[in-house]
């Protein structure tokens, strides 16, 4: 299809543009507060992109929407991507998205129990997503995307081929890019299997990391008011306790300096 009608890009893309902004604000906040609480955070990263004119313009030509009604029947202009270490992570995060107050689902498409013909697999919710604008509130759809780490991989990397190639891969090419999937499902599943002790160590890590940074907050605070000689020995200990990589004693010693801050504080 040829369009005569002119679209102002600039204007349609706007505020699409924004939602993919506040999307990505909205789903690296969740990933950064179970962080900073120490939890297991089901998502490993997000990302987000503005369809291009091209693939629009490709999208619409092929669906035979005209240029007016792009905006209520491409529902994949703004799109975000949340990636997970695991497949199990899936659930967790389609839930968090079913769940929100600020956004409403208005389909699915589970590619992971029905993978595409082409080997694709990833989870997609479509949803409505109210914007404040100047010129006041707009809903507009966006694509969520989620996905495994590995099924990205191999996504992206059949994308590009996808689109070098306009769409018609060569035979040959494509059964090597079945194989590829059928690599990365495996990897997938492999993954599964030692997901727990991840998931622990990774706990375990925050918790130090936060540990750490409380301490070295302490210290610093401490400066400003005790003795150079007492700050002195407070340094050599946390040095001895570091070097120990001794949980317990971290948090004795986070406490020590708890109690000692308050008590200059009184
Ligand atoms: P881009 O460049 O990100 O815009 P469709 O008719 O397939 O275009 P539909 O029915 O609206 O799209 O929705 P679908 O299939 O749920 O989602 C389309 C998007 O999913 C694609 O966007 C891709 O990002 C991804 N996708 C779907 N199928 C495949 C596949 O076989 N391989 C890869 N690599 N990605 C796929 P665009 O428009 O292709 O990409």
């Amino acid at each position: 299809m040829i369009f005569l009608e002119i679209i102002n890009w600039k204007e349609l893309l706007y505020p699409y543009a924004q939602a993919v902004d506040e999307l990505l604000l909205k789903f690296r906040s969740v990933d950064k507060e179970c962080r900073n609480l120490g939890m297991y955070s089901p998502i490993d990263a997000v990302t987000g992109r503005l369809k291009r004119p091209s693939s629009i313009l490709e999208k619409a030509g092929r669906k035979q929407i005209p240029p007016d009604k792009i905006a209520e029947e491409i529902e994949d202009i703004a799109g975000i991507r949340i990636l997970c270490q695991f497949v199990e992570d899936i659930p967790k995060v389609i839930d968090m998205v079913r769940q929100r107050k600020d956004m409403t689902v208005i389909e699915e498409r589970d590619y992971i129990n029905h993978t595409k013909p082409s080997g694709y697999r990833s989870y997609h919710i479509i949803i409505r997503y109210p914007l404040h604008t100047a010129l006041g509130e707009k809903q507009v759809f966006a694509e969520i995307q989620i996905r495994t780490n590995a099924m990205n991989f191999w996504a992206t990397a059949e994308h590009s081929l996808r689109y070098k190639y306009s769409g018609n891969i060569p035979q040959e090419l494509q059964d090597r890019l079945k194989n590829c999937a059928e690599a990365a499902f495996r990897l997938d599943t492999e993954m599964a299997t030692i997901r727990e002790e991840i998931m622990n160590a990774k706990r375990l890590n925050e918790i130090k990391n936060n540990l750490v940074t409380n301490i070295l907050e302490n210290i610093q605070n401490l400066y400003f008011v005790a003795k150079l000689d007492d700050m002195n020995e407070i340094n050599r200990e946390f040095i001895r306790i570091w070097n120990g990589e001794d949980m317990d004693a971290l948090r004795e010693f986070n406490e020590k300096l708890n109690i000692m801050a308050e008590m200059y504080r009184v």
